[in-house]
C-alpha cells in the first residue's frame, strides 16, 4: 500500500516561508570558469527568488550536455533526462501536473539536432512552460563537435576544416512553426536582459522559447567576443509587451520599437544578420495550451492511490 505524505503529490503547504537567492542554490556548478552557463544560472536563481516560486512546485528538466547539468544546481525538483528528450519529458510532467512551474534547459545540440523533432512539436503543442536553449554553437560536453548552430567555417573535431553550412537560425525556425506563441533572444553577458526576458517568458501563457547566446570559453571563445566588446553590434527590440530595460539604454544605443504581436516583422528582424537582436520577437497569449486541450480530469488523493495500487498489482506474483 502506498501512502502519500509528500508535497509533490499535492498537499498544500500553508506557512509563511520565503526564499532568498541562496535557497535556490543546490550543488556547486562544475562548469568551466568563464562559461556563460554560470550567468544564466545566477539570473534564474534571482528570478526564482524575486517571484518566490516554491521549490516544491518548480521543476527543471534537461537533456544531456554541459547546460543540461542545470537541474543539479537549482534547489527545486529536477529531471536530468536523455540527450534531446527534455521537451517531451517536460510536456509529460506538465500534462499530469499542470499546476507545477516547468522550466526546460537545453543545449543547441540537444534542441536543434537530436531533439529537433521535439522542439518543433512542443512548439506546436504549446504547453505552458519556459524553455531555455543555451546556444554556444558547439557540442560542449562531448568536447567540440559541430552543432546545427555552429557558424560556417568554425572548426571542430567533426569538421576540422570548418563547418560546411551556415548555422541554422533557431529564432526564425521557431517562428515558422504553427502555434509558436513566445519567441525571444537574450545573451548571457547581459544579466538584466536575461532576467527581463525570463520574466516575460514566465508570465506568457504558452510555450516560451528563449534562445540564450552563451559563451563557451573552451571551444567557441570567438563566437560572441565582438558582441561583448562592441555594443554597436547589438540591437535591442523594445516594447511594453516584450521587454524594455531602461538601464541598458546607457550601453546599447541601437534599439527598435517592435510590437511582438507582429509576426511578419518578427520574421524580418529574425532574418537580418547585420546585428545581434535581443528581445521578444513574437508573443501571442491567445493560443490554446496543450494541458488544457488534453486536460485530464483532476483526481483526489484516494483516486491516485487506487490507480498506483492497480498499476503495482500488474506485477503481483
Ligand atoms: C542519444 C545520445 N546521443 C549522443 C550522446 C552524446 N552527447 C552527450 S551531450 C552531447 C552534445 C552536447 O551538446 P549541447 O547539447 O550543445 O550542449 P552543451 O554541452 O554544449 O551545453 C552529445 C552528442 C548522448 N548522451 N545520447
Amino acid at each position: 500500500m502506498i501512502q502519500l505524505g509528500c508535497s509533490l503529490l499535492g498537499s498544500a503547504i500553508a506557512d509563511d516561508r520565503s526564499w532568498e537567492m541562496d535557497d535556490y542554490q543546490a550543488a556547486t556548478a562544475r562548469w568551466c570558469s568563464g562559461c556563460g552557463d554560470h550567468a544564466v544560472l545566477a539570473a534564474v536563481q534571482r528570478f526564482l527568488a524575486d517571484l518566490q516560486l516554491p521549490p516544491e512546485e518548480t521543476v527543471f528538466v534537461s537533456g544531456i550536455g554541459c547546460s543540461s547539468r542545470f537541474p543539479h544546481y537549482i534547489n527545486s525538483y529536477g529531471f536530468h533526462g536523455l540527450h534531446g528528450r527534455a521537451l517531451p519529458l517536460a510536456t509529460g510532467i506538465k500534462l499530469r501536473r499542470p499546476e507545477l512551474q516547468v522550466f526546460v534547459v537545453m543545449g543547441d545540440g540537444d534542441c536543434c539536432s537530436i531533439g529537433a523533432a521535439h522542439w518543433i512539436h512542443t512548439t506546436r503543442y504549446n504547453p505552458n512552460m519556459v524553455a531555455l536553449m543555451l546556444d554556444n554553437g558547439v557540442y560542449g560536453l562531448t568536447k567540440n563537435q559541430t552543432s546545427p548552430t555552429s557558424p560556417k567555417g568554425v572548426r571542430s573535431n567533426t569538421q576540422p576544416k570548418g563547418a560546411f553550412l551556415e548555422g541554422m537560425n533557431p529564432i526564425a525556425t521557431t517562428l515558422g512553426v504553427e502555434n509558436a506563441s513566445f519567441v525571444a533572444q537574450t545573451g548571457d553577458w547581459v544579466p538584466d536582459h536575461i532576467y527581463a526576458v525570463l520574466k516575460a517568458a514566465y508570465e506568457h501563457r504558452g510555450f516560451s522559447f528563449v534562445r540564450i547566446l552563451q559563451r563557451c570559453p573552451q571551444y567557441t571563445d570567438q563566437l560572441y567576443l565582438n558582441a561583448m566588446r562592441d555594443s554597436n553590434t547589438i540591437e535591442l527590440l523594445v516594447h511594453p509587451d516584450g521587454v524594455d530595460v531602461p538601464a541598458l539604454k546607457q550601453i546599447y544605443k541601437n534599439e527598435v520599437y517592435h510590437d511582438p504581436a507582429d509576426l511578419v516583422n518578427a520574421f524580418r528582424l529574425a532574418q537580418l544578420d547585420d546585428k545581434i537582436r535581443l528581445g521578444v520577437f513574437y508573443r501571442n497569449d491567445d493560443l490554446p495550451v496543450y494541458e488544457e486541450v488534453r486536460r485530464v480530469s483532476p483526481k483526489t488523493a484516494d483516486e491516485k492511490i487506487a490507480i498506483l495500487n492497480a498499476e503495482l498489482d500488474t506485477y503481483a506474483l
